[in-house]
């Protein structure tokens, strides 16, 4: 009874201190929170020559959370396709579950949420939360070797957020099932046992399977409104790149899907009076099937598109850059030999750190941005809390506080943190970005010549970092 009448308390205070909140940041308006760039080494746009762009979630932007739903569906309808049990249709994707940078462990069907060192913050098996000692009957010391990686897969992109929801269903699922015995490593039903592993195999089968069959590239082009964000703001941005450097497009995606995307967002719509204008010309030069990470270093041979039929002409591209061409494959370097600039003269736009900006550092030594979307939900989370955190600080009620902090981020908590600890994904994000932002549109509110200076640390961020980087980032608003 005490404890209910305190979260009563609590949450009346956490309402008053929200409406001080917002009449508090009504000047430099609220939902702007996190458009700013964070720094993590210092950049100086001055000195870049040419701009590089992932495509998928960097300039198209998949509407949250009808694109996950919709790959969380077609994923599990075929796995009841190939004789998964037709119960499992009954679940649909909660976005409020899955976070990005989680660890699938193959061996107990477990979900785990885990720092930098592979320490275990958060473990859930289907969507049962496991405390202290459960967790260390699986993992002695709270620990796992992250390097195992035959055992441990990181869900790090936003494409795997569907998969990670969908592990939770089938351990749920399984655990609950009359049907099915549990042990230890999967599930006995009659002589038949089912692993963890197996079903691990199963889904990236079938994720390979939508992939391979471009299934959900087809749905996602029947119905382009319902699943990509149109933001008129990205052709101007891109035109304005332009007049200063260099612009190119390396994607993984297929060019009939590139085109298809990229025509949804940056032809001027047919009823606009503004002349039309070709996806095309906003680029010095277009690369589909990367390949990424492989493009960044041995690569593939490059071809034309042959823009009619969208196939590839035989045998490897050896001449001139062309305007308007549509190039497949190749690497990074016959890129910066077609576009005659340096690594370091490029700062490379992307939301895959494994995919776009890990080797794209290391190998190309190319300046990096990490486009991470949930940064807009986490510094709003944080902010909410963190003046909370303060006033209530006398009450000593501080460790419900945490715990509401972190339900707010969703049932897994923050992408970045967890209490003061930060995860794996966000040492990665340290270690491997230059600077990371919201969205790639970030950058339309500095000036072409702005030097990005580090530090200004967002993952154990203190009430007054995030006040500096707000008013900063007020001053350069062009909107
Ligand atoms: C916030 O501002 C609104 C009107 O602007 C006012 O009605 C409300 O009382 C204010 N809240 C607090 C807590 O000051
Ligand atoms: C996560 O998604 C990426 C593509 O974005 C894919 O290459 C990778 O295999 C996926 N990882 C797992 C463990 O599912
Ligand atoms: C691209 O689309 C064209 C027609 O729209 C089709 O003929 C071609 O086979 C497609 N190419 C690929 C690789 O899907
Ligand atoms: C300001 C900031 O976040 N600096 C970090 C940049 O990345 C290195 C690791 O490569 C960290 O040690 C710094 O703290
Ligand atoms: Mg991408």
């Amino acid at each position: 009874f005490v404890l209910f009448l305190s979260d009563r308390l609590l949450l009346n205070l956490l309402d008053v201190l929200l409406s001080i909140l917002q009449n508090c940041t009504n000047q430099c308006s609220y939902s702007r929170l996190g458009f700013g760039v964070f720094i993590n080494k210092s950049v100086n746009l001055g000195n870049i020559k040419c701009y590089g762009f992932d495509m998928d979630y960097t300039l198209a932007i998949y509407k949250s959370p009808e694109y996950e739903s919709l790959g969380f569906e077609m994923l599990r309808d075929r796995l009841v396709s190939i004789g998964y049990p037709h119960e499992l249709l009954r679940y649909t994707y909660d976005s409020t579950f899955p976070t990005r940078g989680l660890v699938y462990d193959t061996a107990y069907g477990n979900l785990l949420k885990v720092d930098s060192h592979g320490n275990v913050l958060v473990c859930t098996h289907g969507f049962t939360y496991l405390r202290g000692e459960e967790v260390h009957q699986y993992y002695p010391n709270q620990f796992i070797q992250r390097d195992d990686t035959e055992r441990f897969y990181i869900l790090n992109t936003l494409f795997n957020l569907s998969e990670t929801y969908l592990y939770a269903c089938l351990v749920d699922f399984f655990t609950d099932c009359s049907r099915y015995q549990n042990y230890q490593l999967g599930f006995k039903h009659g002589d038949l046992f089912m692993s963890f592993k197996s079903m691990f195999q199963d889904v990236r089968d079938a994720m390979n399977f939508l992939h391979d069959t471009g299934s959900l590239k087809e749905r996602t082009l029947k119905n382009l409104d319902k699943y990509v964000i149109r933001d008129p703001r990205i052709p101007l941005f891109l035109e304005r790149i332009k007049e200063v450097a260099k612009v190119f497009l390396a994607t993984n995606s297929n060019y009939n899907y590139t085109e298809a995307i990229l025509k949804y967002l940056l032809d001027a719509p047919p009823d606009s009076k503004s002349p039309r204008k070709s996806w095309r010309s906003f680029f010095d030069l277009v690369v589909v099937d990367t390949q990424k990470p492989l493009f960044f270093g041995e690569g593939t041979v490059l071809r034309q598109v042959d823009m009619d039929t969208g196939k590839l002409r035989i045998g490897t591209y050896t001449g001139h850059l062309h305007h308007g061409t549509v190039y497949s494959g190749g690497s990074s370097d016959i890129i910066c030999d077609l576009l005659d600039v340096k690594g370091k003269e490029i700062l490379y736009v992307g939301d895959h750190i494994f995919g776009d900006i890990l080797k794209s550092k290391k190998r190309q030594g190319w300046k990096t941005f990490l486009v991470v979307p949930e940064l807009a939900n986490e510094l709003r989370v944080w902010t909410d809390n963190s003046i909370m955190f303060e006033e209530l600080r006398q009450l000593d009620i501080k460790l419900k506080i945490t715990y509401t902090m972190e339900l707010g981020y969703g049932k897994m908590g923050s992408l970045l943190r967890y209490g003061s600890i930060k995860t794996l994904f966000a040492s990665q994000l340290l270690r491997y970005a230059d600077l990371y932002a919201v969205s790639c549109l970030s950058l339309l509110q500095y000036p072409s010549t702005h030097l990005f200076r580090a530090p200004n640390v967002l993952v154990t961020p203190t009430k007054c970092s995030i006040y500096h980087e707000e008013q900063r980032s007020c001053k350069h608003y062009l909107y």
